[in-house]
């Protein structure tokens, strides 16, 4: 059974637009039309299938991106994008997306059918929904037979096979996002702790949860900072969350590692080859409590529950917070505050190693480029497609045209491309927005491609420290068939929503012990046993295909 989801406004539109929007297919630059291209004899005819170009008659294509704020300039100005056109015969009409509104964009494209006929970005975990209504192309036997560059990235990132393949038919309808351990953040944000303050009062850095609280309130009594004023000091202070019922991407559950709770957005982790719901454990209410008597002691920032993480980084800033959470102390602090900062690598009450949740390495469902199934020229644009994940072409559009930031390697170096010197003063990320698109696609991303970004070394450091206490059996990215997705996603949306408020109530009402028989009966009320169920299957199948 397939029901519809229901895509808001956009079914509104659908009888609005009848004129295709994007440009794409089969015309060739002479004016002659190469006909229903999908079929093997017309494009297959107009391409060669190995070199350049790719296209012996020229050929228009439309690709989606999505633009960010930082992004100066339209994609195609990009001097890699101009070469690569003229390297591949085939002309691209970008549609370019601003991230704000991507979202919208792309649900509207779809209701209507009106769609580029490549999504260079990511489309996310719709993409399995889209595929079984005919609206994505099958890219299995285009991989095999045109893509050898995107088949080797595949071996050499298995999990990508679990993420792509569509557990309905075995399709894939989407590229997964395939980076590099060494380029991926294995674990979720940091703690961090003004050192100089601890030194003032003579106190250690704290290594226990114990000792956490033990110096939140030393900051509180006393002057930490030496200004003379003992109360303008806030010991800790956080964003709860950005927008939607999950934990801001500088997310409080990094707290819940000491108690030995390994949690997540997903809440869930796998116990004797189980999944539990974190907010049913024990342990989980060991956590709350703690968190509850920091609030109780005024330990905690109240304007933590409505920050999002920009006004977290701005009170940090601006303010005298002593601890805080987050991926960089600089992005934290700023630069001129982060000296007097630390990591703080918290352990239980009683010394106990803390229990840490491990990111996945490759994206979800949906998480790289696919194609629409209208696209006429399917084998030319799988060959397009295929030029992102040669280093050359991957290192530019995320770090700019060789010979700027981008390098060649320095005699000896492992990495395929070095970084110059950024031009003194200005900021790396903003020179290389300057020159590339950056996040807009970084979909691909092979070892030793580049060296690890200096911005992110500290956050790499810190998962070296937390190697020994991943969690054994870390939660993957799911994939659903429809018939689950359906099911989950109303589901998901209730019962996210009532627990990250729940949880916020607990930390700031103290009431955890009172309600917590009540909560869990309730919790079941909302369908959890079946909400478990359904992620039980799916992990299980995912296990089983490894
Ligand atoms: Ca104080
Ligand atoms: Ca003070």
């Amino acid at each position: 059974m397939k029901k519809k989801i229901v895509l808001g406004s956009a079914f509104l539109l659908v009888f609005c637009l009848a004129a295709p929007l994007f440009g794409g297919g089969a015309q060739s630059s002479s004016g002659a039309s190469s006909g229903s291209g999908a079929s093997a004899g017309g494009q297959v005819a107009n391409m060669n299938l190995t070199g350049y170009p790719i296209a012996i008659q020229p050929v228009n294509l439309s690709v989606q991106v999505v633009k960010r704020p930082q992004h100066n300039r339209s994609v195609a100005e990009y001097a890699y994008f101009i070469d690569l056109e003229k390297k591949t015969n085939v002309k691209i009409n970008w549609v370019e997306w601003n991230a704000s509104d991507a979202n919208d964009k792309r649900q509207l494209a779809f209701a209507t059918n009106q769609l580029p006929d490549v999504f260079l970005a990511a489309i996310g975990n719709m993409a399995n929904y889209y595929g079984n209504q005919g609206q994505l192309m099958p890219l299995n036997d285009l991989i095999k037979n045109y893509a050898p560059d995107i088949q080797a990235a595949m071996q050499t990132y298995p999990d990508s096979y679990g993420m792509m393949t569509n557990p309905d038919s075995g399709k894939w309808y989407a590229l997964a996002n395939m980076q590099d351990p060494m380029y991926v953040y294995l674990s979720p944000p940091d703690l961090y702790i003004n050192k100089q303050w601890c030194d003032n009062l003579g106190l250690k850095v704290p290594v226990t949860v114990t000792d956490f609280y033990n110096v939140l309130k030393e900051f509180k009594a006393k002057d930490a900072n030496g200004n003379g004023n003992p109360n303008d000091e806030i010991p800790f202070a956080f964003s709860y969350e950005e927008g939607a019922p999950a934990y801001s991407f500088t997310g409080l559950y990094i707290m819940f590692f000491p108690f030995g709770v390994s949690e997540s957005n997903d809440h869930l982790m796998v116990v004797n080859g189980k999944l539990v719901h974190t907010f049913t454990m024990p342990a989980f209410r060991d956590g709350v409590r703690y968190l509850a008597n920091l609030y109780k002691d005024g330990l905690i920032d109240p304007e933590s529950f409505t920050y999002n993480r920009q006004q977290l980084f701005a009170a940090c800033q601006a303010k005298e917070i002593g601890a805080s959470i987050g991926f960089s102390i600089s992005n934290n602090y700023g630069p001129k505050k982060e000296p007097e900062y630390t990591t703080l690598f918290l352990k239980g009450p009683n010394g106990e190693n803390p229990l840490v949740h491990k990111n996945s390495v490759v994206g979800g469902p949906g998480s790289g480029p696919s194609m629409s199934a209208t696209c006429k020229i399917p084998e030319i644009a799988i060959r397009w497609i295929n030029e992102f994940y040669k280093p050359e072409l991957t290192a530019q559009q995320m770090y700019g045209e060789l010979g700027k930031y981008l390098i060649p390697p320095a005699p000896g170096s492992p990495y395929m491309y070095d970084f110059a010197p950024v031009p003194p003063g200005v900021n790396p990320d903003e020179f290389r927005y300057s020159i590339s698109n950056g996040l807009g696609a970084e979909f691909y991303r092979p070892k030793n491609l580049v060296p690890v970004p200096a911005m992110d070394l500290d956050k790499k450091n810190n998962d070296i420290i937390k190697d020994s206490w991943f969690e054994k059996n870390p939660i993957p990215n799911f994939v659903f068939t429809d018939a689950e997705m359906n099911e989950l996603q109303p589901m998901g949306t209730a019962i996210n929503t009532f627990i990250m408020n729940t949880l916020a109530q607990w930390i700031v009402k103290g009431t955890v012990d009172a309600e917590w028989d009540q909560f869990q009966q309730q919790f079941i009320k909302m369908g959890l046993p079946r909400y478990l169920e359904i992620y039980q299957t799916a992990y299980d199948r995912m296990m089983a295909a490894r």
